[in-house]
């Protein structure tokens, strides 16, 4: 049984190591939100809000999700005892979308379980493997920095590359990388950046034999998405689309892709990536594990999430320093041969380390039960 008594919100700026530049614009650091949670028999859970300073990847922010969890969430974790993280998820029901806000808390209950009956994480949610496999996505950038960084991640090990695209940086960069790497296992995401004026260029990659198309149209552009789907044979993964087991049977429904790419924050959390996984085992949909440029917090629950059967594809989940100088845990996550190794020990496996946590903590807020925050 978990009852909390107190939580923290940890609000961090963090600068990336990477100029991380997308079809929606340029992340040079990550203004985020870790959660901790303190139980009553003295178990300590972290979880992280993967939301964004801005609302261009989807509609959460760090303010938002900041005055959910002041406002909604914090007072109902408070208002009653769990016997299980999954509880959490449904408890939630009554708050509207905010999946990342709802995710941070429900990860740290997780974190909280699986130490509670001596788990990894892992092993908490029924995964089997013992390393995972994981690839590296890459910004927008010139050609010549592009090859570089292909190069130095290929050399590393890192088992796929994924380049961003948009309208007018697509078949240029592939091609490219191609020539350099006929045989590298390649992927485009375009984070929704295509129309259905553009499905003669998106044609014209299937040459290029890439393992998948991520998001090439608007998150909502279902009926056109599974037309393009129809015209293409290069798998469409998708990302934004699918925020719900819902959405998900839409797109099957619709035959609007082939592929997953699985973010716990987006979905509200793992209780709901477990249900999706096994809808997705029984339509053979293939999924993987994405990424948000996590601390080591959220890394943790993705390398953990990626260990569950139906995970077949290599996750975004690269090693900690390519983000962070320092990250927040320890040890920090290492990519070694294209594997990161899953922890055996209970909860998340990688600690909270706190001086860490304080270089970068831009405003820290503590909740008690019964009382009003401080
Ligand atoms: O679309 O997968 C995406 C990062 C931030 C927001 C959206 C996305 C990404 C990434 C990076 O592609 C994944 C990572 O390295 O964490
Ligand atoms: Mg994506």
């Amino acid at each position: 049984m978990i009852q909390i008594k107190e939580v923290v919100i940890h609000r961090l700026t963090m600068p990336l190591q990477i100029r991380f530049e997308t079809s929606f614009g340029v992340q040079t650091d990550r203004d985020l939100i870790l959660i901790e949670l303190l139980a009553s028999d003295g178990t300590i859970g972290w979880g992280e809000c993967v939301a964004a300073y801005r609302p261009y990847y989807n509609e959460e922010t760090t303010d938002s999700a900041q005055a959910v969890l002041c406002n909604e969430l914090i007072p109902l974790v408070f208002s009653r005892n769990f016997e299980h993280p999954s509880e959490f998820f449904p408890a939630s029901a009554q708050v509207r979308g905010n999946r990342m806000a709802k995710f941070s808390i429900e990860g740290a209950l997780w974190d909280i379980y699986a130490q509670q009956n001596k788990l990894s994480l892992s092993a908490a949610i029924g995964g089997k493997k013992l390393a995972v496999d994981v690839g590296v996505s890459i910004g927008i950038m010139p050609i010549e920095e592009l090859l570089s960084e292909v190069e130095n991640y290929k050399s590393q090990g890192y088992r796929r590359i994924k380049i961003k695209i948009k309208p007018g940086w697509d078949i240029e960069p592939v091609r490219i990388i191609r020539e350099h790497f006929p045989n590298m296992p390649l992927m485009g995401d375009a984070n929704c950046s295509y129309e259905k004026e553009d499905f003669e260029t998106l044609r014209k990659l299937d040459k290029y034999e890439l393992m998948m198309i991520e998001q090439p149209l608007a998150e909502h552009a279902w009926v056109d998405c599974a037309a393009l789907q129809a015209q293409l044979n290069t798998p469409i993964c998708l990302d934004e689309s699918i925020h719900s087991l819902e959405d998900f049977d839409l797109a099957m429904h619709l035959k609007a892709c082939r592929i997953v790419n699985v973010k716990l924050g987006r979905i509200g959390g793992i209780q709901a990536a477990l249900e999706l996984t096994k809808k997705a085992r029984s339509a053979n949909i293939a999924l993987w594990s994405g990424g948000m440029l996590e601390t080591g917090i959220g890394r943790a629950f993705n390398v953990a999430l990626a260990t569950l059967d139906g995970f077949t594809l290599p996750g975004d989940t690269a090693g900690s320093s390519r983000y962070w100088k320092p990250d927040i845990i320890d040890p920090e996550v290492v990519v070694e041969n294209g594997q990161v190794k899953v922890p055996s020990t209970p909860g998340l496996g990688y600690a909270a380390n706190r001086s860490k946590i304080e270089l970068y903590q831009t405003i820290q807020k503590h909740f008690r039960k019964g009382k009003s925050d401080d």
